[in-house]
């Protein structure tokens, strides 16, 4: 039997928590109150925020150089499900998990939902994978994918998605997510304009095999594993092969597929305008594609970018149904703390939106009052919503301090014990 944190000590550890967390939360109460703002109501939005855990973000990531295993190194995607149950009990705010094909294929998709289901546990949107190649693949994916000059390697990527789309279905997932690597590494190597149109023809193909209530995200990337172009490199592009592929098709805004000091807010504000907003991976980066952990780097970025969901949100955007996902590589750290700090700053981010005083921003913005307006979104960034988001882990029965009580579960070193370990370093994100 798999160790499990037992609900009596998540219990017994949150009672040392509990009396400091009643103070904050009624100081914090009272000076929001001050500002005609109602904690109650920010606490049950919190509640119910969920943000989807990538399978591939269980185990220890790593680099092209290397990648140092850790102990009790998930070994299939069951012991992977414990992993995000532990997440999902110690934070109540992980309640899905975004898969990975052929990562995490078994030979019985039901029983995987049923050991889902089983631990509480749901399935967001299915990842296509045409960026390597699997042992006995007929076709490489070398030169691209979808995008390929030869026919039969399309028509195999193809596939591919089609049967993720089927392994979705049987999971009771919505949605597949589609980032391909295609691109170049020379000026002249692929003729960028006949690259899109193949990848569109390969997408039409994949569109018309969506069940009705299905969507597929188009996740764009400025570079890597290309160098020289890459065929989804940007929001522009993607959005008018969302806007070419039809209704079902939108765009995911990976936090880390954009060159250094992109304005990602404002990507966000115009997806959501056009109504091509998939959704997210998030994460956090200072150079490129780094996958660290999401607010660790640029906070302030990422509560802009949830200001614009807010607003989005508050103006009932018709069909506003972004998807929340984490896709990040923890290469130094455990990866159940990195995800369950992650969450909560996701959480953070939206409970600071969520006070941003909207009616004095619009006024200040209505007069041109540049230095007035910025304060009010600095107030509310500036602001300490840690007690709003214990109390709303607390309320759920689940930990006022996740990482401490984590941690003193001895979760990791149990784990580590029941899982052989993984010697030796190897190269590569998973
Ligand atoms: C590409 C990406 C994509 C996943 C992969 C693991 O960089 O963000 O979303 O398929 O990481
Ligand atoms: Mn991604």
């Amino acid at each position: 039997m798999t160790f499990r944190i037992s609900d009596d000590f998540l219990a017994e550890t949150n009672r040392k928590f509990e009396g400091v967390l009643a103070e904050d939360y009624d100081a914090l109460s009272r000076q929001l109150a001050r500002r005609k703002i109602d904690i109650e109501a920010i606490t049950r939005a919190v509640m119910a925020f969920g943000v989807a855990i990538p399978t591939w973000g269980v185990g220890t990531g790593g680099t092209r150089f290397a990648r140092f295993p850790g102990p009790g190194e998930p070994r299939n995607i069951f012991d992977k499900l414990d992993d995000c149950a532990t997440i999902q009990q110690l934070v109540r705010a992980t309640p899905t998990i975004s898969p990975h094909f052929p990562w995490d294929a078994v030979s019985d998709f039901a029983e995987l939902r049923e050991a889902a289901q089983h631990r509480g546990l749901g399935f967001d949107a299915v990842n296509s994978n045409t960026f390597q190649d699997q042992a006995g693949q007929p076709r490489s994916y070398k030169f691209g994918s979808l995008s390929h000059v030869d026919r039969a390697v399309r028509a195999q990527a193809i596939t591919h998605n089609i049967e993720c789309i089927e392994i979705g279905r049987r999971l009771g997932s919505k949605a597949l997510t589609v980032w391909v690597a295609d691109g170049s590494n020379f000026a002249g190597q692929s003729n960028l304009t006949l690259a899109l149109d193949r990848y569109l023809d390969s997408m039409r193909e994949i569109y018309e095999a969506l069940p009705a209530d299905w969507r597929v995200f188009l996740e764009h990337k400025c570079f890597e594993p290309a160098f020289y172009s890459t065929v989804i490199s940007d929001w522009g592009t993607s959005f008018a092969a969302a806007l070419e592929l039809g209704p079902k098709a939108q765009c995911l805004v990976d936090l880390g597929h954009h060159a250094p000091n992109v304005n990602i807010e404002q990507i966000v504000a115009r997806l959501v305008r056009f109504g091509k907003l998939a959704g997210f991976h998030f994460n956090d980066s200072k150079y490129g594609d780094d996958d660290l952990d999401t607010g660790s780097v640029e906070p302030f970025r990422l509560f802009l970018v949830f200001n614009e969901l807010v607003d989005a949100q508050n103006r009932q955007v018709a069909g506003f149904a972004p998807a929340y996902m984490l896709d990040q590589s923890h290469n130094v750290t455990d990866p159940i703390e990195s995800l369950m700090q992650s969450a909560i700053e996701l959480q953070r981010a939206y409970a600071q939106a969520l006070i941003v005083d909207r009616p004095a921003l619009a006024a200040a913005q209505g007069v041109n009052d540049a230095l007035g307006a910025h304060l009010e979104l600095k107030r509310a960034f500036t602001a300490d919503v840690s007690p709003i988001l214990a109390m709303a882990r607390y309320r759920a029965k689940s930990a006022i301090a996740p990482i401490e009580t984590y941690r003193a579960s001895g979760y990791r070193t149990r784990i580590a014990a029941e899982r052989p370990a993984v010697t030796g370093t190897s190269a590569g994100i998973v």
